[in-house]
């Protein structure tokens, strides 16, 4: 079985690739030589990384063009499992990705946003696969029509039911830190896929003149502070105490307030500048709207494996939760470290309040 040698690692990758300076690296050939990371690895994770870059392409050609065809818009007032209306893209984008990992047959099952349950992955030949595959097809949907980014959430985990059988639930219900691979693709101003195999996390632009996701951001590091937080500021009232306060305190600083509404965008920022991203619960949500699953875990790992921290709004580190269900909702702060200790100082003082 293939293990990550620094999967349980939280930084920059101890042994960094031998990588040409002088020239493109593509992703393809960027996922071949880290293969070389893992011991006894098989390809297969090789595989999924490999599928899961050429669906984000045939993802980012359909946003693009989005505006100009008549997929644009909620696809027959459909509502998804959490009762969210679904846009067109988003089913699009969950039948291609469904494809790509389909066809070539390098997980034996796959976990959606858009679907109510787990879906089994037919074997391709002999081959028996020990990856589950997790995703969020098209996150911050509601922002299509307005022309505003979007992106694509995915983590991967190992199996731990018998090869031999059919996967079940219990292969996706693992805690974040069982992650093997976790990344997310922005469809932003440009297109960037950020994956971490649990040794650093790197950044790939997409050149649309070769087709091409091209290594654009080595060993990203996120700043250890920043200036920027992030939270839907239009709950406020329906915030905790301890999560008012701590707003108030944001404001007080003079830190800037960004929120886009889709997290993918947020966290890409704050990975970028620093900063917190925060949606804890609030009265429509009291557990957080954001998925456990495909939402905060993967982007937990992205965000620990930067150097950054990533807790729920119980002080609890998101990776270390225990999923109960596929379409676990939680609360999450996440960020530079030491915002989210700051952070952390206020839930401690203020829910030791009497109320
Ligand atoms: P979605 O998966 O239905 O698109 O919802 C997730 C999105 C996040 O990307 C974003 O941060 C959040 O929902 C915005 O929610 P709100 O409009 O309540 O602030
Ligand atoms: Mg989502």
């Amino acid at each position: 079985m293939a293990t990550n040698k620094k999967a349980e690692s939280n930084g920059a990758p101890s042994r960094p690739l031998n990588l040409p300076g002088n020239r493109i690296v593509t992703l393809d050939e960027f996922i071949i030589r880290s293969e070389k990371d893992f011991d006894y690895a098989t390809g297969e994770l090789t595989g999924l990384l490999r599928d899961i870059g050429v669906a984000a392409k045939i993802i980012n050609r359909e946003v693009n063009k989005a505006g100009l065809v008549s997929i644009l818009g909620v696809a027959d007032g459909a509502e998804n499992t959490s009762g969210d209306m679904q846009q067109k893209l988003d089913v699009y984008a969950n039948e291609k990705i469904i494809e790509c990992l389909q066809n070539s047959g390098e997980c034996c099952a796959i976990a959606s946003e858009e679907n109510d349950s787990i879906l089994q992955i037919p074997s391709v030949g002999s081959k028996q696969s020990k990856y589950v595959v997790m995703f969020d097809p098209l996150d911050g949907s509601s922002n299509i029509d307005v022309n505003v980014s979007v992106g694509t959430i995915f983590a991967i985990y190992r199996r731990k039911s018998d090869p031999e059988g059919p996967a079940n639930v219990n292969d996706f219900l693992q805690q974040g830190s069982k992650q093997v691979a976790a990344g997310y693709v922005l469809y932003g101003t440009s297109t960037i896929l950020v994956y971490t195999t649990g040794n650093g996390v790197n950044g790939f632009t997409l050149d649309p003149s070769i087709g091409e996701f091209c290594l654009s951001h080595r060993n990203m590091r996120i700043p250890e502070n920043g200036k920027f937080y992030s939270v839907n500021q239009g709950y406020y009232s329906k915030f905790d105490l301890e999560m008012r306060r701590y707003v108030d305190n944001c404001s007080d600083q003079n830190y800037g307030l960004r929120y886009i509404g889709s997290m993918v965008s947020d966290i890409h920022r704050i990975l970028i500048q620093g900063g917190i991203f925060l949606y804890p619960s609030t009265r429509k949500y009291p557990k957080g709207k954001l998925r456990l699953l495909y939402e905060c875990n993967p982007l937990a790992m992205i965000v620990e494996q930067a150097g950054g921290t990533a807790i729920n709004t119980q002080l609890k580190r998101i990776l270390d939760m225990d999923p109960k269900e596929l379409h676990q909702r939680c609360t999450v702060a996440i960020g530079s470290p030491a915002m989210v200790e700051e952070l952390r100082a206020f839930i401690e003082r203020y829910s030791a309040l009497p109320l």
